[in-house]
């Protein structure tokens, strides 16, 4: 087991997310040996744990007290959020700070040829995404029927292998809708990485260390202003 008196945090192992939060941690002075396979690496000069794994898993770490810290795209947080209060759980957790890499958006596209004259052009289509419940929440708050597709990947090309009309999926340059002929209509929730803490007593050492690295975070980041 590891020690509970050492922070944990959970960053993403690889992927768009893991470069910039291995960097913003030693940015803040957290000395980590990072062997590519570990899933566990330990600080050499703090006491502080780094947990790396797929980014989906973070924020329920976070919200089931396994970590203590989580560094997470707030698309991935409002998707587990959403999925987590539909099961009748009310789960629990603190945004710290937002934080300035990870942008992107969620946004609605459908092919070329379909004529979107705004959400209602998509009442009763089937739009595939791997977000349902951002997508849900959007579409419900418009009171605008659809019928979702849930794929975890590939989901640009669901429109034109016929598995759906349109598509909601994140988007950054734009260049993979494009390179997919189609285009966005609609941004439906943006999105940035965040740092969040578990709810719950923490204890006074652990928490003098969370403050310490939110006032080195705060630093970097204004620096890269
Ligand atoms: O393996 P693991 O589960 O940890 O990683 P993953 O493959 O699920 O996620 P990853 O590494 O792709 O993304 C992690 C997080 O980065 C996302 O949850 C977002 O918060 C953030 N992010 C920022 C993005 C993008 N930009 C992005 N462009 N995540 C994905 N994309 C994809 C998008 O899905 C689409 O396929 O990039 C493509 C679009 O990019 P453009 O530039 O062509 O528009
Ligand atoms: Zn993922």
């Amino acid at each position: 087991m590891l020690d509970k008196n050492r922070l944990r945090i959970a960053m993403q192992k690889s992927g768009r997310l893991s470069d910039d939060s291995r960097e913003l941690l030693a940015r803040c002075g957290i000395k980590i040996n990072l062997q590519e396979q570990r899933l566990i690496a330990f600080a050499e000069n703090m006491d502080i744990d780094i947990l790396r794994v797929r980014d989906d898993d973070i924020p329920g770490l976070v919200m089931d007290g396994v970590v203590d810290l989580g560094i997470i795209g707030e698309n991935v947080l409002e998707e587990e959020l959403l999925s987590r209060r539909a099961q009748g759980d009310d789960p629990r957790y603190f945004t710290l700070r937002r934080l300035d890499f990870g942008g992107c958006r969620l946004s609605l596209a459908t092919p070329l040829d379909f004529d979107y004259q705004g959400p209602e052009s998509l009442d009763s289509k089937r739009i595939a995404t791997s977000y349902p419940h951002i997508l849900k929440k959007y579409f419900d708050s418009k009171r605008i029927d659809f019928k979702s597709c849930l794929l975890n990947g590939s989901v640009e090309v669901a429109p034109r292998a016929g598995l759906s009309d349109a598509i909601c999926d994140l988007v950054s340059t734009g260049a993979t809708l494009e390179a997919n002929g189609l285009k966005e209509d609609e941004v439906i929730y943006r999105s940035k990485a965040c740092l969040i803490q578990r709810d719950g007593e923490m204890p006074a050492a652990k928490q003098a260390l969370i403050d310490k690295l939110l006032i080195r975070i705060q630093g970097v980041i204004q620096a890269r202003e």
